[in-house]
């Protein structure tokens, strides 16, 4: 049945669309599958994401007609297809009348993903009008605090030297500890690996007060202070709290240095909001593993790490993973900084929409996947500052001299692009910095040849 009538207006316009402010506009690329016309069914997955079915229903009224998604642009050659999603489609909570992603999920990448006439489907942007930002949480704390928390400038307070802890799995409770330690004599922010939680060999209740411990430590040996992003994701909400609970309780007087991880994509909207909510008072630390199964640009359904990382805003993350923009070692280019701007200014160009986030607190671009010093200069040269928190895992680990030494490296690298000054003439003058050449040998032949010979290492 060709619904177009009902479900496309193609004399609709965008901008119009936009000033009216009562609708939720979603931009794919969609490529129906061969024998289906495109308008055809482009207005049949309008149906399917609002009101309808694939058949007309007796129940329709005109109030019904009122809230159709309407498909208001198509380019069957570069399979652009745009569709306006009235504002009152969304299910609103009955607590407290927000708004929530899981419902703007089911409606704009629900069943649509499932349809037999549809040969591909993925958003690749969205725009929310003015009163939708207003119904979502938001952030509640964001990069300032930590740049508080740190002694710096609230405002531009620059880069976060930060690490995870590796091996990724396998340590016992005192090594684990001490990994900590070490990375704090020299850096600023550690998280748990993400698959790192309350196994056997590790439990919650023994690792975290040696970790409490550890950062007292580092704290007073450098009269610094440092930061932890603990891992409380769980199935069961009761057990994430549990996990928060624990935590915050072993920090006890240092529990405003905690932020609280939650791997959010396999976790899912609920567990982002219930950190959001319950804990408004931690920097809540949204990690993304498994993206990339719907976010890859081979993928070509779902939707793109742009969207993911536009919805994080909304749900209130603090900071998300956003890649390394061709850098480290995960998919990504260059142009993915266009992720980090978005979720960090008050306005914005994105692929499709421009957005307005009319105050709504940034969230921060965290920077991970294979950095190292060697690979920061040219990442920050892309992005065009350092105001991110960035994890070198093995770029800390694997520094030949000692994990310390791996995160002062980290540092040198930033203060050595700010300065404007060359990598090996500054590796000349600071010493961790020109280790990280001899210990990812591989990077620096790519990045820096000749290093060997300019910074008289013959090994
Ligand atoms: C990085 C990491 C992160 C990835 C996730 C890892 O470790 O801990 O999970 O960064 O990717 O397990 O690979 P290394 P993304 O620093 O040792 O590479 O940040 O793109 O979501
Ligand atoms: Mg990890």
């Amino acid at each position: 049945m060709d619904q177009s009538n009902r479900y496309a207006d193609l004399s609709l316009k965008e901008s119009e669309l936009i000033a009216g402010g009562r609708h939720i506009l979603v931009a794919y690329k969609m490529k129906p599958k061969s024998g289906h016309g495109y308008l055809e069914a482009a207005a049949h997955f309008a149906a399917e994401s609002s009101t309808g079915t694939n058949v007309e229903v007796s129940t329709t009224d005109d109030f019904t007609r009122g809230v159709d998604a309407l498909v208001y642009y198509i380019d069957e050659a570069t399979e652009d297809m745009r569709i306006a999603y009235p504002l009152d489609l969304f299910d609103r909570n009955i607590t407290d009348g927000r708004m929530m992603i899981v419902s703007f999920l089911t409606l704009v990448i629900g069943n649509n993903q499932g349809m037999g006439d549809i040969a591909h489907a993925k958003i690749h942007d969205f725009y929310m009008p003015e009163r939708a930002i207003q119904l979502f949480d938001g952030p509640s704390k964001d990069i300032s605090d930590m740049w508080r928390i740190l002694g710096r400038p609230i405002q531009n307070g620059g880069y976060i030297a930060g690490t995870i802890i590796k091996p990724k799995l396998g340590l016992r409770p005192e090594p684990f500890a001490h990994a900590a330690y070490q990375f704090w004599l020299g850096g600023d922010f550690i998280k748990n690996d993400e698959p790192q939680g309350n196994q056997t060999f590790a439990p919650m209740k023994k690792v975290m007060p040696l970790v409490a411990d550890a950062m007292k430590r580092a704290q007073d040996e450098t009269g610094q202070p440092k930061l932890f992003s603990a891992n409380i994701t769980a199935d069961d909400h009761y057990e994430m709290c549990a996990r928060a609970d624990f935590v915050l309780e072993t920090f006890g007087a240092d529990a405003d240095k905690v932020a609280f991880l939650v791997d959010g994509f396999v976790g899912g909207p609920g567990m982002v909001t219930t950190a959001r909510r319950q804990y408004p008072n931690q920097y809540l630390h949204y990690h993304r593993a498994g993206h990339g199964m719907v976010t890859s640009p081979s993928a070509k359904r779902g939707y793109t790490a742009f969207v993911l990382a536009k919805m994080s805003r909304l749900q209130g993350a603090s900071g998300i993973h956003v890649g390394t923009m061709g850098y480290g070692k995960m998919e990504g280019e260059n142009e993915d900084k266009g992720i980090a701007y978005m979720i960090e200014r008050d306005e914005c160009q994105g692929p499709v929409y421009y957005q307005k986030w009319y105050g709504m607190k940034p969230t921060t671009p965290i920077i991970s996947g294979g950095m190292n010093a060697l690979r920061l200069p040219g990442f920050f040269e892309n992005l065009g500052h350092g105001n991110v928190i960035n994890t070198s895992g093995g770029g800390s680990y694997g520094h030949i001299d000692s994990p310390a030494a791996g995160a002062i490296s980290l540092r040198q690298s930033y203060e050595c692009w700010k300065s404007g000054a060359d990598p090996i003439a500054f590796a000349k003058e600071h010493q961790e910095f020109a280790r990280a050449f001899a210990s990812f040998p591989g990077d620096a032949d790519k990045l820096y040849p000749g290093w060997r010979e300019k910074l008289g290492v013959h090994r």
